[in-house]
Formats: structure tokens, sequence, C-alpha cells
């Protein structure tokens, strides 16, 4: 039912490029620690499958949450755009504004309250200096498919690379709305450029 065994196939009229995660992270949560994330705010973290409480990960056996005290926690991978150009992608293509980014994503959270916790993905675009130019929210997601005690549902977010783009943050943010444990989650993000 949430399994989902889609990663990335062949790219759909061949203009799609598949990115993973930099620095050896991933998207998952399956190495099991944090590697790649940059913890900006709160204590973000890696749970196990049937943990207490029995959250059950959409993907692997393995998701992404709040952390055990925080309030609001937030995270962040960045990817350098210079480092796809040997995937095909165009520099030039992006400063014409020709070229978009898709994440699809799993969100959940733990069944409380409510309100319930609550993820939200953004996409954040920064020039070679890495100052900000805009960014993209997901807005914070209430999904509806019970799993095991956690609500899961899968997003997409679909939106124009702005021009002078040269890193991408995907950033993953945990809103802790009932309780002490911030039980917003998140898994197998698969992000892809489509130029
Ligand atoms: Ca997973
Ligand atoms: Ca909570």
């Amino acid at each position: 039912m949430l399994i989902d065994p889609y990663r990335f196939g062949a790219a759909p009229g061949g203009g799609e490029i598949p990115v993973e995660g930099y620095g050896g992270g991933q998207w998952n949560a399956e190495l099991g620690n944090m590697t790649g994330w940059t913890t900006t705010v709160g204590s973000p973290r890696v749970r196990p499958t049937d943990a207490d409480p029995p959250g059950h990960a959409p993907q692997g056996s393995r998701f992404y949450d709040g952390g055990a005290a925080s309030a609001t926690s937030s995270c962040y991978q960045r990817i350098p755009l210079a480092g796809l150009v040997a995937s095909g992608l165009s520099l030039a293509a992006v400063d014409a504004g020709t070229v978009d980014i898709k994440a699809v994503w799993w969100g959940g959270q733990y069944i409380q309250g409510p309100p319930a916790d609550q993820p939200q993905l953004q996409i954040v675009f920064r020039d070679t200096d890495t100052n900000e130019i805009s960014r993209h929210a997901s807005g914070f997601k209430s999904p509806t498919t019970v799993v095991f005690g956690f609500r899961w549902d899968e997003y997409t977010e679909l939106t124009d690379i702005p021009a002078n783009t040269r890193y991408i943050d995907i950033v993953m943010d945990f809103d802790r709305n009932f309780g002490t444990e911030n039980n917003a989650c998140f898994d197998d993000i698969r992000v892809s450029l489509i130029q």
C-alpha cells in the first residue's frame, strides 16, 4: 500500500535529471543516521520502524522525525548544481529560467491531538555566493493515510528554478503541535531536475 518501489527510472522524455544525496548523505533514512544533513534548528533524527511510538516507515525500515524534545526542528542538504553538469544539466538553461525542480516526498505524523505534529518541505534557491534568491515551501502537511499509529501521505513539489541558481537546499521542517516529542516525519525524498 505505502511501499513505493519507484526510485529513479528512465528519465521521461529524456529531460529529467535525478539528484541523489550529497556528501555520503541520502534522503530515505536507511543509513540510520543524519549523514549529509545539516541541522539548523532542534534535533532531527532517524527512527527505525516500530520504535516507540511505533511508527512504520513508508519506504524501507527507517524514517526521519523531529526529535525527542524539540518544538521545531529543521535540517537541509545542499545540492551544488555544478555537480550535475556531468549528468546533462545546462547551467545556461538554468539561467534562461527553463529548468524546473521536482521533489516527491513522504510526509508523516504520529497520530495524536489534534493538532498533530506536521512536516513541511522547502526548496531554497541560492546564487553562486550561496545567498538566497527565493524559496518554495510545501506548507505544513496533515497526512491522512493511517499506517500503524502514524499517518503518511506522498506529496509532490514542482517549481521553477530561478535564473542564477547555483545551489539548491532541500529542507525538512518538523513542527511539534502536541506533546513532548516532535513526531513530524519524512521519508524517501526523490529529487529531480526537469530540463
Ligand atoms: Ca526509509
Ligand atoms: Ca508530538
